[in-house]
């Protein structure tokens, strides 16, 4: 007998970034289910709707910064530069919702702050800050692995009149033309926010705890002929992003670094530098730069001569050359390490001179000296992947919450399943694929409808993950972390960026191919490692 929990909606989407969006028009479009989306923002594009500071764009190459599965918005789309502005991708997010119709169900300016599992009728009640409660048989969240922001403390910062801003939440109408600007942070956002800003404020100071390899992002116009071989092109092209390892649309080496002669390695790294793109220089040149010490001692060591060639003043060439493993996030930018030239701009290393506190004009540091500034931009990141999780209180089975199933470091099965937590579907959860996004993202968001179809078609009343299967999940994405030397350098990939925050391995490192892969088997045996139940019975089981 098909017992359905009685419930206000079939489903509730959390967040309406690439992750909502998708997960909200493949139930409600393709399944046929009732869905409420509910976002916080007041519009949808999560990433794109939030980061909005001068220089923000995504640098994998835009045409492959998108959704695969609109076919005909990929041929209507037009664009201009290899990489996507910000505006540009929260345009086209618009557009993908216009067209699927998906605003009606979607609630902006709502947060959800909880949400709980009734394990004996199967539903989950969430409320809203708001004021609202609703109830739904599955929950899907997309809260996005960057969403939730770093803000550290500086001591007197309220003392500071200044504008104070962080990059991910950049006001529309806050302009640095002309003004003194420093920004702490110098990852993927602040660089870029450096590349930008330096060529309108006044003067920018750069606060930089840690040095970074950055790489040329190669960006600049497309013309028509390259658009055109894109767009005709564009089956075979998903079909490589999906079977390769870090799904950005190039093909990816495996041809050893220390296999060829040191002139033949320089060819290839400068070929990589002129091309650019920082996925590309570190996958692309060779197959074991992230892998192999010496191998990844010579793309470093590359890098680190291009800063001594482009940066003039010795002084600041010393303080922006990285010492460490070149293993983080790669980074691209356009002029990163040439608008340190400029006049107004200067360095300030944090790990030389601290900041010691905030003062009413700016910022002084151990050496004495005070920045006086006019805005102060904290371009420091995110909680990454579980942070905007432990910000709500969800509740499984027994009443256990996320925060407690995650004390000793964040897990799932398959980047979307928790143990104790029947029917909830994360979108870029804990031990997702490390790629380009949006290809994974429409991978999990295709395969929980796959899990949710089965439960429908089923006449069943949840799906699980068991205990085991997200155990042996976490020792295999730990296995694909420990193979490469990404885990002997601090970054938010590992949760080192928080102060506090347990070192876990938060993505599966493999590759998407490979992900993809794992996906189908599990579905080939039957949805192993998860449990499908009927309606639970008035015992409880
Ligand atoms: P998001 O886009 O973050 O959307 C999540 C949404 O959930 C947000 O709108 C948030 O407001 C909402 N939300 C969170 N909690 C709640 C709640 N409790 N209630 C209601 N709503 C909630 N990735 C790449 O692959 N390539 C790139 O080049 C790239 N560039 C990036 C540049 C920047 C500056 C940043 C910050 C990220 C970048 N990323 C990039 C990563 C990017 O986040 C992903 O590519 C993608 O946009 C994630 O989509 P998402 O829907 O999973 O999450
Ligand atoms: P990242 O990559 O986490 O970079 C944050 C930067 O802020 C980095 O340089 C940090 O230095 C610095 N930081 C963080 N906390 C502090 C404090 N307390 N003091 C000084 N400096 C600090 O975040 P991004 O936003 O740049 O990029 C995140 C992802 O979003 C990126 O990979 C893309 O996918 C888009 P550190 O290196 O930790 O010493």
């Amino acid at each position: 007998v098909t017992h359905k929990a009685e419930a206000d909606f079939d489903a509730v989407v959390i967040g309406a970034g690439f992750g909502g969006i998708y997960a909200l028009h493949k139930l409600r479009n393709e399944l046929g289910l009732t869905v409420r989306a509910f976002e916080k923002g007041g519009g949808v594009g999560g990433t794109w709707y939030w980061n909005r500071y001068p220089g923000a764009m995504s640098d994998v190459d835009g045409h492959v910064y998108k959704y695969s599965f609109d076919k005909e918005l990929l041929q209507e789309w037009d664009w201009h530069t290899r990489y996507t502005p910000q505006a540009e991708t929260l345009a086209y997010l618009e557009t993908v919702v216009e067209r699927h119709d998906l605003a009606r169900d979607i609630q902006f300016d709502t947060a959800v702050e909880s949400a709980a599992y009734d394990e004996f009728h199967d539903v989950w009640t969430l409320t809203t800050d708001t004021g609202e409660t609703v109830t739904a048989r599955y929950v899907v969240s997309a809260l996005g692995p960057l969403s939730s922001r770093n803000f550290p403390d500086i001591k007197g910062l309220d003392r500071f009149e200044g504008t104070l801003v962080h990059t991910s939440a950049w006001p529309e109408d806050l302009s640095i033309d002309g003004k003194r600007v420093g920004v702490i942070g110098t990852g993927s956002t602040g660089t870029q926010f450096v590349c930008a800003a330096s060529q309108t404020a006044a003067h920018l100071t750069v606060f930089q705890r840690t040095a970074q390899y950055v790489v040329p992002s190669g960006n600049g116009p497309v013309d028509e002929a390259e658009k055109a071989a894109i767009r005709a092109d564009y089956d075979r092209i998903w079909e490589q992003v999906r079977t390769s390892r870090v799904g950005c649309g190039f093909e990816e080496s495996d041809v050893p670094a220390m296999s060829v002669s040191e002139e033949e390695r320089r060819r290839v790294f400068q070929e990589a530098w002129d091309l650019g793109n920082g996925f590309r220089f570190m996958f692309g040149s060779f197959g074991d730069i992230a892998v192999d010490p010496d191998a990844n001692e010579a793309a470093a060591e590359f890098i680190r001569s291009k800063i001594r060639e482009i940066v003039k003043d010795p002084e600041t060439a010393r303080k922006l050359t990285p010492s460490d493993l070149y293993a983080k996030r790669p980074i691209c930018n356009q002029g990163y390490y040439e608008a340190y030239n400029r006049d107004n701009v200067s360095l300030v290393s944090l790990r030389e001179t601290p900041i010691v506190e905030a003062t009413a004009k700016g910022v002084v540091t151990e050496d004495g000296v005070e920045h006086e500034l006019d805005v102060l931009v904290f371009a420091t990141g995110f909680d990454a992947v579980d942070g905007s999780y432990k910000q709500m209180d969800i509740r499984g089975r027994g009443g256990e919450t996320i925060r407690e199933h995650w004390e000793d470091g964040a897990s799932s099965y398959l980047g979307v399943s928790v143990a104790g937590f029947p029917n909830l579907f994360m979108v870029l959860g804990p031990n997702s694929a490390f790629s380009n996004l949006p290809p994974g993202i429409e991978t999990q968001v295709e395969w929980i409808a796959e899990l949710v179809k089965a439960v429908e078609d089923g006449g069943l009343a949840s799906i699980e993950a068991t205990r085991e299967a997200e155990d042996a999940w976490s020792v295999t994405c730990q296995e694909t972390a420990d193979y490469t030397l990404f885990p002997k350098v601090e970054s938010w990939i590992f949760g080192a960026n928080i102060p506090g925050k347990k070192r876990t391995t938060m993505f599966y490192f493999a590759g998407l191919g490979s992900f993809r892969d794992k996906l189908r088997e599990v579905t080939a045996a039957g949805y192993e490692g998860y449990v499908l139940r009927s309606a639970a019975a008035p015992t409880g089981e």
